[in-house]
Formats: C-alpha cells, sequence, structure tokens
C-alpha cells in the first residue's frame, strides 16, 4: 500500500490545498481498510539493518542505516511503546557487543563531584533503583513538514515514543560522590560511541544540560524491562526526562557536572534553533526541554460514516497536561478529547480518545494538546534545522468517510 502521508499534498497550508489532499486519497485501492491496522511490509522494501534485526519491520519506516522511524499508527494502544517498535536515531553507528565488552564491566567515570570515581555497572545495578516512564522524541520530529527543506531526517510523528528506564539517579551518584564541586551548573554526558579516526570534539556525541535537571536525571540499564539494546545504547545510558532525544546520551562512558556547558561541536553548533540561513552559534536556543505536543493515531485515513473514534497522544516537559482538543475546522471550534488509560507520571504521554458521529465527506481533523503553561500553536516555529515542530495544523489528518 502506498503511504498516504508521503504525499507531498499533505504538508497544506490553506483550504484548497487540504481539498487536494483529500481527493489524493480517493486514488488509493485500499483506503477503506479504516481502523484496521495498515499492513506496512511493502511500504518501502529495505530490510531492517544488521543491528537491529530484532526490530518489527512492519512498524518502521528506514530511512537510512541509522535513522528509523515508528509509523504512526504503530506505537501501540498500551502507552508504552513495545520497544521492537521505538525509533532509532544514530549519529553515530552503536557499539556492537565486542565493542561493548562483559557488560557488568562497563565503566562510568564521574567528575565534578568531591570524590569523583569511576563505577562498573555491576556497582550500579547494587544500587537503589529509580523507574521512569517518559517519551523520548528527536528534535527533528516533525522535519518533513517545513517547507525550507532542512537537512536531516524528514519525520513525521515517528521519531518519538514512550518507553520506561530504569536506573539509578543521578543524584543518588553524585551523593555518593561527596556531593556536587561549588558552581556546578551542567550535567555533561559523554557516549563512548565516537568514531575513532576522529576528533572527540567533533565527532563525540556529548551533551550539557542545565542543572536542574539534576533531581530527574538517571543513568539507566533497562529499558520496559529489559537490558538496553546496543542500538538503544546500551550497557548504561543517560536519561534526560523531559528534555529531546539528544540529550539521552547513549553508551555513556563520562558523567561530569561542571560551571560551564560543553564546547563539542554536538553542543556547541549542533542542536541549535536560529534563523533560516543562519550560522548557528552557542548563544543560540539549544534542543533541550520538549514543547507540549500531540498527534492523532487513529483514524489516518479513512473510517465508516457514524460512530468514529479518534485516538492519539500528547505530553510536554513535565509540565502537567490539562488536556487535548480535536478541531474538524481548522481551528474554528474545538471539542474536548479524554484521557484513556492510567497516568504513568508527568514525563509519560498521556493517550486520548474522542468519539465523533461522522457523516460521509472529506474531514481534516486537528489535535491541540495543552499544558499547565500554554497550548500547542498552530504553526511550526520556523528554524533552519526543522527542530520542535510543535504546530497543530501540519499535524493534523485527513481522512475520508465513506
Ligand atoms: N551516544 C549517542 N547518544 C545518542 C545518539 C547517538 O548517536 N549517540 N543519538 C541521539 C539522538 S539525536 C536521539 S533522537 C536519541 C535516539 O534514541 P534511540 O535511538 O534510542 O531512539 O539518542 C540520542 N543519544
Ligand atoms: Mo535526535
Amino acid at each position: 500500500m502506498k503511504k498516504i502521508h508521503n504525499s507531498k499534498r499533505r504538508s497544506f497550508l490553506t483550504g484548497s490545498a487540504a481539498i487536494a489532499g483529500v481527493a489524493a486519497i480517493s486514488s488509493i485501492s485500499n483506503f477503506n481498510l479504516n481502523i484496521a491496522k495498515a499492513d506496512h511490509s511493502s511500504a518501502a522494501p529495505k530490510a531492517t539493518p544488521d543491528y537491529i534485526k530484532w526490530k518489527n519491520r512492519n512498524a518502521l519506516i528506514i530511512h537510512s542505516e541509522g535513522t528509523i522511524e515508528t509509523h504512526r499508527d504503530m506505537i501501540g494502544n498500551g502507552i508504552i511503546t513495545p520497544i521492537e517498535n521505538v525509533y532509532i536515531r544514530n549519529n553515530v553507528n552503536s557499539l556492537n557487543d565486542q565493542q561493548i565488552g562483559n557488560r557488568p564491566d562497563w565503566k562510568l567515570e564521574v567528575q565534578g563531584v568531591q570524590k569523583p570515581r569511576t563505577f562498573t555497572l555491576a556497582e550500579l545495578q547494587k544500587m537503589p533503583l529509580k523507574i521512569t516512564p517518559m517519551v523520548l522524541q528527536c528534535s527533528g520530529n516533525g522535519r518533513k513538514f517545513f517547507a525550507h527543506g532542512p537537512s536531516g531526517t524528514k519525520w513525521d510523528t515517528g521519531s518519538a515514543a514512550c518507553v520506561t528506564f530504569s536506573g539509578v539517579s543521578v543524584k543518588y551518584l553524585a551523593e555518593l560522590c561527596g556531593g556536587l564541586v561549588a558552581g556546578a551548573k551542567f550535567i555533561t554526558g559523554t557516549g563512548a560511541d565516537a568514531p575513532k579516526e576522529i576528533d572527540p570534539k567533533e565527532g563525540a556525541v556529548e551533551r550539557s544540560v542545565p542543572i536542574s535537571t539534576y533531581e530527574d536525571c538517571l543513568l539507566a540499564w533497562e529499558v520496559n524491562g529489559v537490558p538496553i539494546p546496543n542500538a538503544h545504547g546500551g550497557p548504561l545510558r543517560l536519561v534526560v526526562p523531559g528534555y529531546y532525544g539528544i540529550n539521552n546520551i547513549k553508551h555513556i562512558n563520562k558523567l561530569v557536572f561542571a560551571d560551564k556547558e560543553s564546547d563539542f561541536k554536538m553542543m556547541s553548533t549542533r542542536y541549535r534553533v536560529y534563523k533560516i540561513g543562519d550560522k548557528p552559534t552557542a548563544n543560540d536556543g539549544t534542543c533541550w526541554e520538549m514543547n507540549v505536543k500531540s498527534w492523532i493515531t487513529s483514524p489516518l485515513t479513512s473510517a465508516k460514516s457514524g460512530k468514529v473514534v479518534f485516538t492519539g497522544v500528547a505530553f510536554s516537559n513535565g509540565t502537567p497536561l490539562k488536556g487535548v482538543a480535536l478541531s474538524f475546522d481548522e481551528g474554528k471550534s474545538w471539542k474536548n478529547a479524554k484521557f484513556v488509560g492510567p497516568n504513568l507520571g508527568k514525563f509519560a504521554w498521556r493517550q486520548f480518545q474522542f468519539e465523533a458521529n461522522l457523516e460521509k465527506g472529506n474531514y481534516t481533523v486537528a489535535s491541540r494538546a495543552t499544558d499547565e503553561k500554554g497550548s500547542q500553536p498552530k504553526l511550526r516555529f520556523e528554524n533552519n534545522e526543522g527542530y520542535s515542530h510543535n504546530g497543530w495544523l501540519d499535524h493534523s489528518v485527513k481522512i475520508t468517510v465513506a
């Protein structure tokens, strides 16, 4: 089946373009499969790369070897995304078993504390457990909608997942080391996956986050109850709940508390939010906290007339969510959806549901989440790299009700 959301027509801005998009749907042969999960196996013939052969091919859109997204209807309805459906985003290749070696012997160096020391994973695993269900989302999620065509993967909604990380609290670890050095303002994590032939400053995935995250951060070795797979940064990963994907350092082997941000490229000029056509500087905003966002996950293309149940997900940076509303008239009026299922905490997404009675016709349906600080905007915030898109218009779905 040809994927409708691959159509350029979907990045609409005006009513007439929206109608053109709807018209395109009728040319898709099996559009009336309705809410039944689409079979994605033939959508893209590319095979799953060897390092993630265990992934669910049917759930994934393979953009490249290291950029793999989850189909919009394949995150599941169970709040937690099955690990075999979770997206992959590698700046550099994941470490393999041989490079990782014996997992319990993995080493983490801690600096910027009163008594710097190195821990093995086996030691960390004897410490008190911290478990955090949370959204992991790439800052480039939604980049496909940016009209200026930023470089980088053209993610739709699928470089995002809700997973449960288990590990030890960063604060606990620092206190075990006698506490932070005076004046510590940032937490910097470094991944061990840097290519050997490149200067680490250029090639290493090293990021700093504000010390305000201290209480929430963890060093995780499990995701969804299984040891973190190599591709997701095993055996040890820094997790910064509420922050964009890039700050969650895979294969972490160094954790530093300092008064300054890292001056590595991944921090100084990459992941910066700046005007289209400009050059990034370390003074531009960086991809830290996520903004409030939602999207419909079903139906995506078609439904039968009568009662139509819409489902989707909503999340924030941890700011409590107030609700989600749906619009069938491009934002002129909004109707409240309800959250379904348990609340797994402020960093997890909530699944929402809305029941509509729809007559035959073409509909554009938008979802807009609101947290205690505000609502999703209508439009994306234009920026050169296409980061942090939470505009509701681009993320709306066009469905044919027959
Ligand atoms: N060491 C390391 N950490 C990393 C990356 C990487 O390439 N290397 N990619 C980052 C980016 S851009 C994202 S969006 C997330 C992706 O996590 P996932 O592949 O487990 O979904 O990991 C982040 N942490
Ligand atoms: Mo990312």
